[in-house]
């Protein structure tokens, strides 16, 4: 069995934002992003963080993955919210501004510390250049620190701040960095996510940036709105072409004729043992997705 997590929408919402914290228990995200960074103000940050907490270990938000997005570790409240977020019990904690290796070794220890349990992940927001310098190192260090890290998230927002880049329809001067986080996720075996489309009024910009993510390989994009999350999933799916190439390629694999060959032709196009395995991961995701739909 392919071990396959739909993560096709990861929506935030603000950690003191009690009304959207209600509504995400049935929003068909497969992902719920509670923030105590940006979009909490510095004088609720510790309020925010015990009611967060708290509704994480109430629950109430069924198949989808809760993850607390904490404060960075430099700052005054990220090593509390840290300890206290992994304690809570959610899918995962999102750390931001995770600029260089030794970033992941302090979160890990610092959840460990906090008494993480075995299936709390550790996911990276990639939003600095700093992060962008030290890609490999952060996600070699990331695989190394065990199944404890998962993905990486990107920060689209900050990176433009930081770096100057402006944020143009297209996304031409991100496409090298999100290009970049990918590969280095991939060579170390972490999901990835994609940056906020801010414009949340703006449905045509939506599906360009998802559209654009998937085909650069992003598992899913980061949202800021409920409206956005139809789209998302739709997009980061198997389509029905993708479906049907798929038992095509497998069941062309299992004719006799093809048995032990690596290359066959399937209507005039060369199809490998590697397309079979594509495929086959096209169907675990279309199949999980499904399940989740009952
Ligand atoms: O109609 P209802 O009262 O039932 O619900 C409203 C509203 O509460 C709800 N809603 C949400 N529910 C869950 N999660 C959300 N993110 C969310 N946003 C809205 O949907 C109904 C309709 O809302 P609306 O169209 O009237 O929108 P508002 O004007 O209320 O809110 C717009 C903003 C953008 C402020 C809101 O969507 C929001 O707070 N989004 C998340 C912001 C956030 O978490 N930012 C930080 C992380 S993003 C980042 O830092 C980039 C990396």
């Amino acid at each position: 069995m392919i071990d396959v997590r739909p993560r096709r929408s990861a929506l935030y919402l603000p950690g003191t934002n009690e009304r959207a914290l209600e509504k995400a228990k049935t929003l068909p995200a497969d992902v719920v992003i509670i923030d105590l960074e940006d979009a909490v103000a510095p004088e609720l940050k510790e309020e925010a963080r015990s009611r967060v907490c708290e509704a994480v270990r109430e629950g109430g938000f069924g198949e989808r993955e809760v993850v607390i997005r904490v404060n960075a570790l430099g700052t005054p409240w990220g090593r509390d919210d840290l300890e206290a977020a992994v304690a809570a019990g959610p899918s995962a904690v999102l750390v931001t501004k995770v600029g260089r290796p030794e970033d992941v070794d302090e979160a890990r220890d610092l959840a460990e510390r906090g008494g993480a349990g075995e299936t709390v992940e550790l996911w990276a927001m990639i939003e600095t250049p700093h992060a962008m310098l030290n890609l490999r190192e952060i996600a070699a260090k990331a695989e190394e620190s065990g199944p404890r890290f998962g993905a990486f998230v990107l920060g689209t927002n900050d990176l433009a701040k930081e770096t100057g880049a402006r944020q143009v329809p297209g996304r031409a001067p991100m496409l090298p960095w999100i290009s970049a986080a990918v590969i280095a996720a991939r060579a170390y075996g972490l999901a990835v996510l994609d940056g906020v489309c801010n414009d949340f009024r703006n449905g045509e910009a939506l599906v360009a940036e998802c559209r654009q993510a998937r085909d650069m390989g992003l598992d899913g994009k980061t949202l800021i709105h409920p409206s956005q999350i139809g789209p998302a999933n739709e997009i980061f799916a198997p389509g029905e072409e993708d479906l049907a190439e798929a038992r095509a390629i497998i069941e062309a694999f299992d004719r006799p004729e093809n048995k032990g060959k690596g290359a066959i032709n399937l209507g005039g196009r060369m199809v490998e043992i590697l397309h079979a395995d594509i495929a086959r991961r096209t169907l675990a995701l279309h199949e999980v997705i499904g399940r989740k739909a009952r």
